[in-house]
């Protein structure tokens, strides 16, 4: 088989510190763009020689050719085998489950996540690693220096393959199998979770409505909870992926999900409302008449967590992202495990996961998984509610209400501003960095600053230290706001202030959370100056 070298020049890819290249589809399509790409990950990745890899994505616009493009470029440098799911179909937590379960080096998962898609949308490529997480720093820092001499990438000439016809091919010497995209992810699924009992649950009436925006979890939404638990047909909805989303973003939140919100709060609510993402790594839960904040959620997943036959012998910590809410800090101290805070981004669990230190992890962007593979999963957190709620036989009200007199309440919301001139953004994060040393002590209306500081996270595994990783306020009482600029927009910057107020037990646990906030958001851009450095007087999304 002749390996053919094509030329091409060093190009504007991944930015240094993020997990993954999330672009317009109009500049994959650039030639040599994607391959760049995939040949800077190639050329940083020992021992490939022979090696399987995992090659799947969300089914959205442009997934087919690049997944075309990336088989034979597989071929060309060496791996001995790929393992594609059917269409070109993996969530993100099955991909990793894969790579995990059949000791592949890595995997290509393509995808934009929430990122709307289509012709004119985005589209993204992210390498994950052997345990099946995503890359660490030192990699895709590796692969960004790559990308910034890259003057080559290798191919072989051969035609395309049929993606949806299940079984082995040969391209260019090296084996492709594709394989079911869910069988092996709903195989693990029952090894977590009761399926008898959630089973006689939904046999004894009770009802859910799961979106999957259509998006990558169709597939699996239909077979487990539909053909495996029961669940009535049509409790999937939006149950087929396409390669626009509908024209939708599909991503879980109040905005984006509020078909599924307006349903939860009607009168003819179903028990249990559920999302996800693009990539099937996210997950919205919403009960009749109540919605959880996904930073509650990870703190009740972690509080019940035990109900489940795959968490039985309880949790070895817990872990979140820093701005994400403290609820679950508190379930950790109750439990007597370590509660950790990492910077965003589901790469900075893996190592805490790998070393026993934590089974379950979250963050406020509705990203909630466990030790079981190396992403978040948003299918399983469906399950593991589903668990939880067979075995207490009580409404999510009931266990959200029953949760607050216990640990008390973190009222949270996240407000994004969307596609703002990057010089302004970043104006705004340099002028509040340099006003940090001097705002303790400063009051705003009822609160006043207790601390504030330029998050900085060392990893307690291998001690690499993550600095510059959002601005946080912390006020008197327990309350804070944190400023930090999205990395995964792909227009202008997104600057993101996530608010929090704690109630504890036996406070003001009953209510709205745009009220209780009303103080912190004065403050906030009494703080920081937003409307003055943006003129945006309200935010685009709030979540
Ligand atoms: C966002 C979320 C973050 C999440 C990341 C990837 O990042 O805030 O919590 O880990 O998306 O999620 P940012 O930098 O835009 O705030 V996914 O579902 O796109 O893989
Ligand atoms: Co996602």
């Amino acid at each position: 088989m002749t390996i053919s070298t094509i030329k091409t020049a060093p190009y504007e890819g991944q930015k240094p510190g993020t997990s993954g290249l999330r672009k317009k589809v109009k500049v994959f399509q650039q030639p040599n763009y994607a391959e760049n790409f995939i040949q800077s990950v190639f050329d940083v990745v020992e021992g490939k020689e022979g090696a399987l890899l995992v090659i799947g994505g969300d089914g959205r616009f442009h997934n087919r050719t690049v997944i075309q493009q990336a088989i034979r470029m597989a071929a060309a440098n060496g791996f001995g085998k790929v393992m594609v799911g059917q269409g070109g179909i993996f969530s993100t937590p099955a991909a990793s489950n894969l790579i995990r379960q059949y000791g592949a080096i890595g995997g290509l998962i393509l995808s934009a996540s929430h990122n709307p898609g289509g012709p004119d949308e985005d589209f993204g490529i992210k390498y994950n690693v052997s345990n099946g997480g995503p890359a660490p720093e030192k990699v895709t820092d590796a692969i960004f220096q790559r990308t910034t001499s890259i003057d080559r990438w290798l191919t072989v000439e051969t035609p395309d393959i049929d993606l949806d016809a299940l079984g082995t091919v040969d391209v260019g010497g090296m084996t492709v199998e594709i394989v079911d995209s869910v069988a092996d992810y709903a195989a693990l699924m029952e090894t977590l979770f009761d399926f008898d009992a959630i089973r006689a649950m939904a046999a004894g009436g009770f009802r859910m409505a799961f979106d999957a925006m259509s998006a990558v979890t169709g597939p699996y939404a239909h077979e487990i909870f539909e053909k495996r638990l029961g669940f009535a047909p049509g409790t999937v909805r939006n149950g087929t992926p396409l390669e626009d989303f509908g024209h939708h973003h599909p991503d879980p939140n109040l905005v984006h999900a509020k078909a599924l919100y307006d349903l939860m709060m009607s009168a003819d609510a179903p028990d249990f409302g559920a999302a996800s993402d693009g990539d099937g790594d996210r997950n919205l839960i919403i009960g009749k008449g109540r919605f959880v904040t996904p930073s509650d959620s990870l703190a009740m997943l972690a509080a019940n967590a035990h109900l489940a036959k795959g968490y039985k012998a309880g949790l070895k910590g817990i872990a979140r992202s820093m701005p994400t809410s403290a609820a679950a800090d508190r379930v950790a101290q109750a439990l007597g495990i370590a509660c950790y805070e990492t910077p965003t981004g589901w790469k900075f669990f893996g190592n805490l996961l790998d070393a026993g230190m934590a089974t379950i992890c979250g963050e406020e962007s509705a990203g909630t998984g466990s030790d079981h593979v190396r992403e978040k999963d948003g299918v399983w957190a469906v399950l593991l509610w589903l668990n939880i709620l067979a075995v207490r036989k009580i409404p999510v009200d009931d266990l959200a209400r029953d949760h607050w007199a216990r640990f008390g309440r973190n009222y949270y919301a996240r407000h994004d501003y969307e596609g703002l001139p990057t010089d302004k953004a970043n104006a705004l994060i340099a002028e509040l960095t340099a006003a940090l040393p001097a705002l303790p002590g400063k009051r705003f209306g009822p609160l006043t600053i207790a601390a504030a500081d330029s998050f900085s996270y060392a990893d307690p595994v291998d001690g690499s230290v993550s600095a510059n990783q959002g601005l946080r306020v912390m006020f008197e009482g327990g309350s804070r706001v944190v400023f930090r600029l999205s990395g995964t927009g792909t227009e202008g910057a997104t600057l993101r202030v996530y608010l929090e107020r704690y109630e504890p037990a036996g406070g003001a646990l009953d209510e709205e959370t745009p009220a209780m906030l009303a103080d912190l958001i004065a403050a906030a851009d009494a703080i920081a100056g937003i409307e003055r450095h943006t003129g945006r007087t309200a935010p685009d999304v709030v979540t």
